[in-house]
């Protein structure tokens, strides 16, 4: 029985680096599925418990907690229909992250930390692969970051597989889509 409880959702892409991370090293895990979308995270005992913030992913590794917030370029795309305004700015920074990413980030190797896969890969593929369910894709076929993305996911294998089910579901679903 692990003793590593991880709180988390499929549909969440900082949620799909840490399983990612765990399924692809093979490291033992409890699986405690927080669903977002029933609201599960501002409902359940534990999580708050182990963080008042309720967000997810979050860790019970025997008592020690973690659930800490990358400082990161996260694309809003749930605000999209909201606010237009807000929406192009995310998009004006993403698009600014995938130029870095093609001429500093991949410009050494097959992938961020070299030419084999790290912890550095994980969140970037993860909020990449997050614009999957939705229409917008900030980067060009055949370009450095599209290569990248199709390493990740080739490197991966059945962690990719499992980690992002709910996401290929999703997208089979049509979830997302813009509705022009
Ligand atoms: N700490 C996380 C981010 C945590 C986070 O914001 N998670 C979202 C899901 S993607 C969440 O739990 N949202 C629920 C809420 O804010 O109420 C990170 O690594 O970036």
């Amino acid at each position: 029985m692990p003793e590593l409880r991880i709180f988390y959702d499929l549909l969440s892409q900082p949620c799909r680096a840490v399983v990612l991370f765990l399924e692809a090293n093979k490291i033992p895990y409890e699986s405690v599925l927080i669903s977002l979308t029933e609201g599960a995270h501002k409902k359940n005992e534990d999580l708050g418990k182990l963080n008042p913030r309720r967000t997810i992913p979050a860790m019970d590794d025997n008592g020690f907690y973690l659930s800490e917030r990358y400082k990161f370029a996260r694309p809003k795309v749930f605000s999209l229909p909201e606010d237009p305004a807000k929406a192009e700015e995310c998009k004006g920074k993403l698009e600014k992250a995938i130029t870095t990413c093609e001429s500093y980030f991949l410009s050494r190797g097959k992938y961020i930390g070299g030419d084999d896969i790290s912890v550095a890969d994980l969140k970037p593929f993860c909020e990449l692969t997050q614009l999957w369910m939705t229409d917008y894709k900030p980067y060009q076929d055949g370009s450095k970051v599209d290569v990248w993305m199709k390493n990740c996911k080739e490197r991966l294998g059945p962690a990719y597989d499992k980690a992002h089910k709910p996401v290929n579901d999703a997208i089979e679903q049509g979830w997302f889509k813009s509705k022009s």
